[in-house]
């Protein structure tokens, strides 16, 4: 059985294929019908063994993305400042030409990189990206990471060991589940992968469980939960660390027995919650005492309890610290890491918990190195977006002149937008990898376009490290390249060979087999790894027959050496590519099982209750409760937070007109109470300004979003000169990082406030 099927009551040219959706980290099933290699209909793959048949609107628009007129099929170069269709060795000799000069002038330094979102959702940038970036040689590499979830993963890295050491919550068995900043009605769902989260979130309810959602604004979640706690925004730390002194004081700590011998510093940690009672941190909070108290004993009397918490507590001022008291309201609760509780999963390829030393390591830090102008430190081994705009824009040795993006469009999705747009202009040279000419590309000097998605294969190797199942699937390629058309990882390697001097003409089955090479040399030589002492040669071989290449070959190494590989023969039936190219709907290799202590990296070999980085941390969160969170100072009084839509996906779907059409999204929310104290009327245009800008949007009023707080969803702003979004342009919105504040950092990973910045509003 092949993922193409003839459909046996159809015409002979119909086929079937399945597919996971690349849009978002829920990697639905489809079912795409194609006919002359034109898609004629997608729906949801009943059979996928994950997804069950949901999809979400966006599904179904990959054909209406692939059809795109504005989609680019070529290469562009720009010229006299327009940029113009090119040949793609025109486009190769433009990169060469721009990089190395800046290369052989300011040295490899002066280069920066930018990965964006969907390159999450892609096996060629997640398996050549780092071929690039290495080959590169900058440390000048940059991520939506610092607008997203690193706080989460630099939590997990001081507590666990590894920054991939995030756990999930157990959708499927939980009987209580308290969900802190996340809209998976809106969203589907973010580490945590978990096609058809509503469906999971209704689950708990019909097996008696409860749901409550901590959330300034009543989302669809939120209308769906048992319970709804309006929170203001940026204090849901203070009210962990209050949940977590209740379950200290009323005597609730239950550490499993399975737990007991495997965790460090309960006593500090109680003694460095002392200060954080219900009664201190309630009114910052924006809820009673009595709640946070209540809340605390239903989490420790319901029989399996999880806490998730999501971009409303990690794009915030105590990202860290949040995400941090997050896990150890699940350690006392005595639910980290048993069934309806926070779990890990144990991926099935390229899974970074598996590798090395099973229930030990090195530990986790971050500032390997820093900044230039603003001295902030390295975690993961980059840098907080929010400096990129300085690092371009501050003359002097170091200074970054040239800036590859891949997959990303920072201009719309990364704080004080206006400053970087300036940068980007700035730059000797830019190039993008990305499908349209927009707000962010319109500044590169080369733009190279890889192919639409459904003429690509997928595998999501980061999101399903983050699964509440532990779950494979592969899907081949739909529809074939177009005649000269490189593959996506074939773009990355060629950059990655011209950066290295090996001229445009380089042959990208060089660099292909090198990273496997070294791929497969280090696993024959790793005592952990389930080929060690074997032939490196006959691992070669093996992984390359019938001309496997590029990430195909990639992914079944990682497979075959995984958790439930077949060890290249060693493990019959264990799973390969070509096992999972016959189970076209997926693989499921069952529910989360425990996996502390094997999966633990710490140095100690235990969870780590209190680092004390993030305990030392709690002066400061401690501040707030003096301080406030409102700057009443400024005359900006309201705080503002982001918002998503099921029909949009961060800054680059709006150019499918099915998604956009009807009512304009991009509205600023106010609670009644203060547009009626502005004078502000539904639909008014009204002036928002924070410490860094100004945007005008029409208001919406509404009583789903608490009092002194507004609501502006990010990603539109699609009005700017020189790109290419025809349908995007007709209902641009505007842009609401022209608002955030790149000066507003979670000290401890560089992550950007996105919510909670204080802004007036005004008729
Ligand atoms: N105010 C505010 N800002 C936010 C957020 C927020 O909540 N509030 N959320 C933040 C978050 S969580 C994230 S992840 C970021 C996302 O921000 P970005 O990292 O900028 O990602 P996108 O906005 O998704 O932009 C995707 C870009 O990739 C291109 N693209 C799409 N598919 C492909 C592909 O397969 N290959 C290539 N090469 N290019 C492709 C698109 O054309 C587009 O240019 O935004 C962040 N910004
Ligand atoms: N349709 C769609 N799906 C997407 C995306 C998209 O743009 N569109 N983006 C994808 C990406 S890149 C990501 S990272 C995920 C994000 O997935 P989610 O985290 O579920 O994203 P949001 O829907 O932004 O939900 C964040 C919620 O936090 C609330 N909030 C804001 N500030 C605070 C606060 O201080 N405290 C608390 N408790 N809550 C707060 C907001 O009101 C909002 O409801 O979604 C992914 N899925
Ligand atoms: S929920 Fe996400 S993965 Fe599923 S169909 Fe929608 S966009 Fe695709
Ligand atoms: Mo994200």
């Amino acid at each position: 059985m092949s993922t193409l099927q003839q459909e046996s009551s159809g015409t002979e040219a119909n086929k079937v294929a399945f597919r996971t959706c690349p849009l978002c980290e829920a990697g639905c099933g489809l079912e795409i019908t194609v006919k002359n290699n034109v898609v004629t209909h997608i729906r949801g793959d009943m059979q996928d063994v994950f997804s069950g048949g949901f999809i979400c609107p966006k599904g179904s628009t990959l054909k209406q993305l692939h059809d795109d007129p504005d989609r680019l099929r070529m290469p562009l170069v720009k010229r006299n400042g327009v940029h113009v269709e090119v040949s793609w060795q025109e486009a190769w000799a433009e990169v060469e030409r721009g990089l190395l000069a800046v290369i052989n002038t300011h040295g490899r330094e002066s280069v920066a990189t930018y990965m964006g979102n969907p390159t999450a959702h892609n096996l060629s940038a997640m398996t050549f990206g780092r071929v690039a970036l290495q080959a590169i040689g900058t440390k000048q590499r940059f991520s939506a990471s610092t607008v997203d979830q690193l706080p989460k993963q630099v939590a997990g890295g001081y507590m666990f060991g590894t920054a991939a050491t995030v756990p999930v919550p157990d959708l499927d068995r939980t009987q209580y589940l308290l969900m802190l900043g996340a809209n998976p009605y809106a969203s589907n769902g973010s580490m945590c992968t978990a096609p058809d989260f509503p469906k999971r979130l209704t689950g708990i309810q019909e097996r008696g469980g409860k749901v409550v959602v901590v959330d300034p604004r009543k989302t669809r979640t939120a209308e769906v939960a048992d319970e709804w706690l309006a929170i203001m925004p940026g204090t849901d730390g203070l009210f962990l660390a209050a949940i977590a002194h209740v379950l200290f004081a009323d005597k609730l700590v239950k550490v499993t027995a399975h737990l007991a011998a495997h965790i460090n510093g309960l006593a500090e940690l109680e003694q460095a919650l002392e200060r954080f009672t219900p009664e201190v941190v309630a009114d910052v909070c924006g809820l009673s005492a009595e709640t946070i108290r209540r809340i605390a004993h239903e989490i420790a009397e319901a029989p399996t309890a999880a806490v998730y918490g999501r971009i409303g507590t990690t794009t915030v001022a105590f990202g860290t610290t949040t995400s941090w008291l997050v896990d150890v309201v699940n350690v006392l609760s005595g639910n980290l890491d048993t069934p309806g509780g926070a779990m890990f999963t144990l991926p099935v390829a390229g899974g970074a918990t598996t590798r090395g030393t099973p229930g030990k390591g090195r530990g986790f830090r971050v500032g390997k190195g820093h900044t230039r102008v603003r001295h902030l430190p390295e975690a993961i081994g980059e840098y907080p977006i929010a400096a990129l705009a300085e690092e371009v824009l501050t003359p002097g040795e170091g200074q970054i002149k040239a800036l590859l993006t891949i997959a990303g469009n920072p201009v719309l999705s990364t704080p004080h937008s206006n400053q970087l747009d300036e940068a980007l202009a700035h730059l000797d040279f830019m190039v993008s990898v990305d499908i349209y000419l927009n707000e962010t590309t319109r500044h590169a000097n080369v733009i190279l376009p890889p192919p639409s998605h459904l003429q690509r294969d997928h595998y999501d190797l980061l999101l399903l490290q983050f699964a509440v199942r532990n779950v494979a699937n592969y899907s081949e390629a739909i529809l074939p390249l177009e005649e000269g058309q490189p593959d996506e990882w074939e773009i990355l390697a060629k950059i990655a060979a011209i950066v290295q001097g090996k001229g445009i003409d380089a042959d990208v089955s060089v660099s292909d087999d090198a990273a496997i090479r070294s791929m497969v040399n280090s696993a024959v030589k790793d005592s952990n790894s389930n080929i060690c002492g074997r032939d490196a040669d006959e691992i070669m071989n093996e992984v390359s027959r019938d001309g496997q290449r590029g990430p195909a070959r990639m992914i079944d190494f990682m497979l075959r050496t995984g958790p439930y590989g077949d060890a290249f023969g060693a493990a019959i039936g264990g799973a390969t590519l070509q096992l999972l190219k016959e189970h076209p709907h997926g693989i499921d290799y069952g529910a989360l099982q425990p996996r502390i202590p094997e999966i633990l990296r710490t140095p100690s070999g235990k969870v780590e209750l209190a680092p004390e980085v993030l305990v030392n941390d709690l002066d400061r969160l401690y501040e707030v409760v003096n301080n406030g969170v409102v700057d009443n100072i400024s005359g900006r009084n309201l705080l503002l937070i982001g918002r998503r839509h099921l029909r949009s996906n961060n800054s680059w779907m709006h150019n499918i007109n099915v998604l956009v059409k009807g009512k304009s999204r991009c509205t600023l929310i106010m609670n009644p109470a203060d547009a009626h104290a502005r004078g502000v009327n539904e639909g008014d245009l009204v002036s928002v300004q924070s410490r860094v800008g100004e945007v005008r949007v029409a208001a919406e009023i509404s009583d789903t979003i608490r009092p002194g707080v507004v609501s502006l969803p990010h990603g539109w702003g699609h009005d700017a000169e020189g790109s290419q979004l025809q349908i995007a342009t007709q209902v641009a919105g505007v842009n609401s990082n022209i608002l955030t504040d790149h000066e507003a950092l979670d000290p401890l990973s560089g992550t950007s406030v996105l919510n909670g910045i204080p802004v007036a509003v005004h008729r």
